[in-house]
């Protein structure tokens, strides 16, 4: 495993969430906090926008020694040279995204069932996002919510494959270990949790992912 899933970030801009803060210092202190990668995720900004908020998100992860990840967009990550890509079912298809990116660039898939987390581990993928976790109003047009239930079904699926796996949806420091221990299957645990308006939308984003850090380091305890 090429990245250290455990505790990913993934950027939002919209007001609610980012309450008119600079979108770099509310990363760069997640990142202080332990962040330990960051995905770019912008739906609305016109591509000059994606660029140049990009590349100077790019300049604070590499201070950090953490991968940036660009959502959606294989043309802004091959511009500013990130890391790699986050590609959803709708998006560029792997084999595309791998012939245009470097050898070593990291991939990964959104998933929400068995056959897309199946695909996306015989495709190649460096790691799949399973999801959605629990309904969140972040994201409010996801396909399904399958809760620990459901990712562990998945996990169970692809317990035979090296491949990384990061919950998304609706975490918080209330569920994280929860998260991360019902979701097990006897073969394969989740690699980490993919956190938006918890972090991104915290009042210190820096002090939020400690806390994360804190809890996903100490193993969950449940009867
Ligand atoms: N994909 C599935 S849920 C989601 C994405 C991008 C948003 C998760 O946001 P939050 O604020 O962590 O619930
Ligand atoms: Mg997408």
């Amino acid at each position: 495993m090429p990245v250290d899933l455990s505790l990913y970030l993934v950027t939002d801009s919209t007001p609610a969430i980012l309450k008119g803060r600079d979108l770099c210092t509310v990363v760069e202190s997640a990142l202080q906090g332990g962040v330990t990668v960051v995905q770019y995720r912008d739906k609305t900004s016109d591509t000059s926008v994606l660029v140049e908020t990009a590349r100077k998100l790019h300049q604070v992860t590499t201070k950090y020694n953490v991968p940036l990840l660009i959502n959606d967009r294989v043309d802004v990550a091959l511009a500013i040279g990130a890391e790699g890509v986050h590609l959803g079912q709708d998006d560029m298809n792997f084999q595309e995204a791998k012939k245009l990116l470097p050898e070593n660039a990291i991939i990964g898939i959104s998933t929400s069932s068995v056959e897309e987390a199946k695909k996306a581990t015989a495709d190649g993928a460096d790691y799949i996002g399973i999801g959605t976790m629990f309904a969140t109003p972040t994201k409010t047009n996801t396909k399904s919510v399958i809760g620990t239930a459901g990712t562990q079904v998945i996990l169970d699926a692809i317990k035979d494959s090296a491949i990384g796996t990061v919950s998304i949806g609706g975490i918080n420091h209330s569920n994280v270990q929860r998260v991360l221990y019902q979701s097990q299957s006897p073969k394969k645990a989740l690699d980490g949790v993919a956190i938006v308006s918890a972090i991104v939308g915290a009042d210190d984003p820096k002090a939020s992912a400690e806390k994360f850090a804190e809890l996903i380091r100490n193993p969950p305890r449940f009867a």
